[in-house]
């Protein structure tokens, strides 16, 4: 089995400030859970921004560029920058920091689906601010938008024109076919690095036998082109990615996933589930990879050809 790569998704645009008291939501905060995270052994950090203020969710460049000069001056991870931003942004928005930073790698969400949180609604009693109410419970009525033309104006923008490589994200079964066709319209280059995404309300459950058949069906289009890496969301995250880890998968754990680091028990800190995981597929006898080795094994271009 290859080394295996330890993403860690630090803040992501899922949960709201009154889910937890340690989400990371300041430029300094940010930054200190994602270099924390990385010396604990997370090779890839995938960042989104907050405002500072108000823990909302930001499109903005500027708070992106509060942090990732930061970050890249105090680890040698790879800087991975959302293009997913959030389901509410249009895609404008989405990848306005993302263009302006030419990151090393990008998320790439394979297709357009429900992307439901109200149900977290109904588990707050008190709210922090204004916005996070009404955020979670229209979910209800909110289409994550990742059309064919969206991906394909994304794979030109990041990928074509700025030498970004991706992190293809794949809630279903239809989302490794769709990136299929990207391949046989030759505008992918392996190797691919996929993402299955398990637990989000509009994707696939987290049931053990859903990434057993992806393998397969991800075996049979990909062939050797391909790795998979698992994030699941709350407490589904370290059992599959454990599970992840035993088939020669890669890990994925952070805060944008899930907010706890036992039952009943929140992480204090993103290094917390790195830590974790770590010791988890250590155990298995996997081998972590640095820095040096993601890029080498995810092909990227290398963080002095960035523009953070
Ligand atoms: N929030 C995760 C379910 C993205 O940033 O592009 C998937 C994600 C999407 O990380
Ligand atoms: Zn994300």
């Amino acid at each position: 089995m290859s080394k295996i790569l330890i993403t860690c998704a630090v803040t992501g645009s899922i949960h709201t400030p009154s889910m937890s008291p340690h989400l990371p939501v300041t430029a300094d905060q940010i930054t200190e859970h994602a270099v924390d995270a990385a010396e604990a052994g997370a090779s890839i950090l995938h960042l989104h921004a907050r405002d500072p203020e108000t823990g909302q969710p930001s499109a903005d460049p500027e708070h992106f560029m509060a942090f990732l000069p930061r970050i890249k001056q105090a680890t040698g991870a790879v800087l991975n920058i959302s293009t997913g931003g959030s389901a509410v942004m249009t895609l404008d928005q989405r990848l306005a920091a993302p263009k302006l930073a030419e990151p090393e790698m990008c998320s790439l969400n394979m297709g357009s689906m429900n992307f439901a949180l109200y149900p977290a609604a109904a588990r707050i009693d008190a709210w922090k601010h204004d916005w996070e109410q009404p955020f979670l419970e229209n979910s209800d009525d909110l289409v994550f938008k990742n059309t064919p033309r969206d991906i394909a104006g994304i794979l030109q923008t990041m990928g074509a024109e700025r030498g970004a490589r991706f992190e293809f994200e794949c809630y279903d079964l239809s989302h490794l076919y769709m990136l299929r066709h990207f391949v046989d319209r030759g505008m992918v280059e392996p190797p691919f690095f996929i993402q299955f995404v398990f637990g989000v309300l509009g994707g696939m459950g987290p049931d053990p036998e859903n990434l057993t058949h992806m393998k397969t069906i991800a075996d049979k289009l990909f062939g050797q082109d391909y790795m998979f890496s698992v994030l699941a969301a709350g407490r589904h995250q370290i059992p599959l990615t454990s599970m992840a880890a035993a088939m020669g998968g890669h890990v994925r754990v952070g805060l944008e996933d899930s907010l706890m680091i036992a039952r009943g028990q929140l992480a204090r800190t993103n290094a917390e589930q790195v830590v974790k995981i770590r010791r988890i597929v250590e155990d298995m006898g996997r081998e972590v990879a640095r820095p040096e080795d993601a890029r080498q094994m995810l092909g990227l271009k290398g963080a002095d050809r960035t523009a953070i």
